[in-house]
Formats: structure tokens, sequence, C-alpha cells
């Protein structure tokens, strides 16, 4: 069988190469993007809470996720190298080009996952990231943009991400053949990058490791956050943090949306709102 392929480029062909193949595919594996010693911090800082995360028991095959997988999220408050991952400046470029243009102000961060894929695990159901947003017909504007960090090796025994390149232009009811699902292998400080209306899914591990990924989604500003992250970010955490990364995660106004009385002094066109509040 002759399998579809996603594009893989090296990360500073980014602008020359990658934005019109992930046009094109609507996915795309970027490479050499973290070092290993990012990847070892990163290993580090969430380790606690992996470890405390329950394995998935159970083998129902309409479960989201696959059983042998573990899965944490609120990443913005558990990991420094996280944060530096949102804001790295090769996803940003992407959603310059893919969100930005369907929003009304600025983008947003959407969800943070840390996701491992153990021995047995079976293949997930194909879904896109817009599911979660059904409002407008297939195919629609771009209104989420996913990236998949790579903090092991990914290969096509140990759960690599597949992916049916092409499927973010098809209609809803369209299902992919067998050859028409692609295989992300891609070695560990890779990542892979789809648009929200591509199907994909996590790969059946049948080896003997674990295979370990970052999921961190954008959005457009105007659609409520999968993650909410001002919950996830509690205060004491939020106060450390840079104005770019508050502002990413949601700490100022988009347009007329997620005004508060907190960020008054940003938000100069609300005074007459606030002044009504107090
Ligand atoms: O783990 C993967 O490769 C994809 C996972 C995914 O798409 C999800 O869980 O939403």
């Amino acid at each position: 069988m002759h399998r579809a392929a996603i594009p893989v480029i090296e990360a500073d062909r980014l602008e020359a190469d990658g934005i019109a193949a992930l046009e094109e595919a609507g996915c795309l594996i970027v490479t050499g993007v973290a070092g290993r010693g990012e990847r070892e911090r990163l290993r580090a800082e969430l380790a606690p809470y992996m470890e405390r995360a329950p394995v998935k028991a159970g083998n129902d095959p309409k479960e989201f996720l696959p059983e042998c997988t573990r899965r944490i999220i609120g990443l913005v408050r558990r990991s420094e190298v996280v944060r530096d991952w949102v804001m790295h400046a090769m996803p940003r470029r992407l959603c310059d080009h893919f969100l930005q243009p369907n929003c009304d102000a600025r983008y947003q961060l959407h969800l943070t996952a840390a996701l491992e894929i153990g021995p047995g695990a079976r293949r997930q159901l194909l879904h896109r990231e817009e599911d979660t947003l059904p409002y407008f017909p297939l195919p629609r504007p771009n209104l989420v943009l996913a990236t998949m960090w790579a903090v092991s090796d990914f290969t096509a025994d140990n759960g690599a991400t597949l992916l049916v390149p092409g499927s973010h232009r098809w209609p809803k009811g369209r299902r992919p053949r067998e050859e028409e699902i692609a295989i992300a292998p891609m070695e560990a400080g890779s990542v892979l990058v789809w648009l929200g209306g591509t199907l994909h899914a996590a790969g059946a591990n049948v080896s003997d490791d674990w295979r370990y990924g970052v999921i961190l989604t954008y959005s457009v500003g105007w659609v409520r956050q999968e993650e909410n992250q001002a919950l996830a970010v509690p205060d004491q955490v939020a106060r450390e943090l840079p104005k770019d990364l508050l502002d990413m995660i949601g700490h100022t106004t988009n347009g007329l949306l997620g005004i508060s009385d907190r960020f008054s002094d940003r938000a100069p066109e609300y005074d007459g709102i606030m002044e009504m509040n107090r």
C-alpha cells in the first residue's frame, strides 16, 4: 500500500517552504526546533505530575483517549519550558499567517497537554481540533492551529501521530481510505504542526517504549479556549509571567471580548463601563 506523506522541513526553511506546505497538506513536520537540554528540563519539570497521572484503563474502542495512555494539562502553570514553547517564534509565525487574518484582534493559547502513549495503546479515533467549534460548515476558515512537540522520538511503532493530508479542505462526511492516512514519525526535538480542520489521531503503540509529546494549540481570540487558562494559571503564577505570555493566555481584551476591571489600565476604552460597575 502506498501511503500519503507529510511534508518535512528544517526549522530554518519555515518561511521559504513551510507555510506553503502547511497550507497545501494541512500538516507539516518541522525538524530541529527543541534542543536536548530543553527536553530534559521539560521532563524534569513535569515528572512529578506525569508520575501521578493515572494510566488510562479499559478497552472501549469508542473512548476518545485510548487505554495505556496518560496525560496532564495545565502546563503553563507547571513548566517554564512550556512557557518558552508557547511563545516560540516558529508556531507564532504560523499563527500570524493562518489565524491572525481570521481574528478580530489576536489569537490565543487554546490548550496545553503532555501526553504519553504506552505499549499496547490502540489507535485513537480520527478527529479534528475544530470538532469542538462546529458552527461553520466544512471547509471553514482556520480557527485552530495545533503543534505537537516531540519530547521522545516518534516512530511508526510507538504511536507517531496519524494525519490525513488535505482533509482540512474536505466536506464533513468524507472519511479517508487507509492509504490516505499518513504517519508522522519524527526525531525528538521536531514539532508536528497541523491545522484545526485536519483529521488526525495518535497511532497505536506496538513497541516496548513510551512515546512522549506535548500538544500546544492556538485559536482565534473570539472563541472560548479549550483549556480555561484563567483557572489553569493561578494568580500567584500569573503575577510572575511576562506580559506577552499573559496576553497569549487571555489576560487581555480581545476586541470587545474579555473585559475585566482588573486590567482597566490596559483597556482605557472601557473606563465608562468600569465606572458604572464601581
Ligand atoms: O497524540 C497524538 O499524536 C495526537 C493526540 C490528539 O490528537 C488528541 O489527543 O487530541
